[in-house]
């Protein structure tokens, strides 16, 4: 399936944290399914010794985008907190690069791409393909993957390994994607 990874590809797993999954406070249905799937590219990377990079929603306690503080979203994903953990079925490598967002005061940042200083340190490992799943489809999925074609790296999103809170958002987001370049991989 994934022998097309090659050398100067990464792999970024976008929120594939337990909030995001089936029972947790911002569960996306079947969001669990695409774990095994994400376990299988990070084989391939690893074979390939190729970086994996992976994002986490890691909020502050009170963060502006909770209802209570009149944002959008129910409470999630708060900072060392059981649901902001990884899928305990991830396996990501013990190399893995890790990139927190969404812990502004100022703002919320749905991609990982967002003041984190991810592109630049992309480009200083001479990334320039970029292999993307995770949750949720429609929001830090499409965020990320829109922002790293801005940047100016291809970039591929494996279908099999995102899911998107709403069906019909999710197939927007898609269009959205493949109009800005990004390739869909099944
Ligand atoms: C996300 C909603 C709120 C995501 C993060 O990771 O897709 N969605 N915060
Ligand atoms: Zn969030």
């Amino acid at each position: 399936m994934n022998k097309q990874l090659q050398t100067g590809d990464a792999l970024l797993i976008v929120d594939v944290q337990n909030d995001f999954c089936p029972g947790g406070k911002l569960g996306v249905e079947d969001g669990d399914t695409i774990v095994p799937v994400l376990n299988q590219w990070i084989a391939q990377a690893e074979t390939h010794q190729l970086p994996v990079f992976a994002s986490r929603d890691w909020h502050p306690l009170g963060h502006l985008s909770f209802s209570e503080q009149g944002g959008p979203w129910p409470e999630h994903c708060v900072q060392d907190t059981p649901g902001a953990a990884f899928h305990s079925d991830l396996q990501l490598p013990k190399n893995s690069i890790l990139i927190s967002k969404g812990a502004r005061f100022d703002k919320d940042q749905y991609s990982a791409f967002d003041d984190t200083g991810l592109a630049e340190e992309l480009h200083k490992r001479g990334i320039k393909r970029l292999w993307v799943g995770g949750l949720a489809q429609e929001v830090c999925v499409q965020a990320t993957a829109l922002d790293a074609r801005e940047a100016g790296f291809e970039t591929l999103l494996i279908q099999k390994a995102t899911r998107a809170i709403d069906a019909k958002d999710g197939e927007q987001a898609l269009k959205k994607m493949r109009d800005a370049g990004v390739i869909l991989q099944d």
